[in-house]
């Protein structure tokens, strides 16, 4: 298992627009496993190849249980019906903020294998496809606030931001260890 480190609000790649992948090879299969793992240990519904400093155009999401890789995704229609809710970011940890977005979208992206496939989703899983296809694209939840909101949001994120040297969030792989003597066998 590989846990990657998740860049942060001030890191360039968050903003710049990915890369469409071209061929599925072992390298981007092991980067999707990758970011399986490090999604998870994050304890997040989803994750793009930006958070973690990639610029392949893929991103995980898992929401109730239900794992799904999207390469290249696509949205094909947006309900004109929009809601509001609230939203977290991997990559801005500790901030949070409502959004309001379609609240269904129809999606089209490649699988793993290559293979072409749609879903359509509302609720959490529409609004987390929309989250992780903003992040292809170099867009973050903060852009979507009023002003406002967005100034106490910064606000809040400029006490947070120093925890994170050189824009990078380490995961603690084992928990267990931290506490553990170096020489301690666990
Ligand atoms: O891309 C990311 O930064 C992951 C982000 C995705 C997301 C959260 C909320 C709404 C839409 C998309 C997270 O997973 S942050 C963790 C979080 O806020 C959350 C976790 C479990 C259930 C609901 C939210
Ligand atoms: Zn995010």
């Amino acid at each position: 298992m590989s846990i990657l480190d998740i860049r942060v609000l001030g890191d360039p790649v968050l903003r710049e627009e990915t890369k469409p992948v071209g061929e599925i090879t072992d390298e981007l299969r092991t980067l999707v496993k990758n970011m399986f793992d490090t999604m998870y240990l994050a304890k997040g519904i989803g994750l793009a190849a930006p958070q973690v400093g990639r610029t392949e155009r893929v991103a995980v999401v898992d929401v109730d249980d239900s794992p799904l890789v999207i390469i290249n995704p696509e949205i094909l229609e947006r309900d004109s019906k929009t809601a509001k809710a609230e939203e977290g970011c991997l990559s801005i940890p500790d901030v949070y903020g409502d959004v309001e977005r379609p609240t269904r979208v129809r999606v089209r992206a490649l699988d793993l294998e290559g293979k072409e496939f749609e879903v359509e989703a509302g609720e959490l899983l529409g609004r987390c496809l929309q989250h992780e296809i903003d992040h292809l694209h170099g867009k973050l939840f903060i852009d979507y606030m009023s002003v406002l909101k967005r100034r106490s949001a910064m606000a809040k994120w400029q006490k947070e931001k120093d925890k994170y040297p050189g824009f990078i969030r380490k995961l603690e792989s084992d928990p267990a260890r931290s506490h553990a003597h170096p020489d301690e066998e666990l």
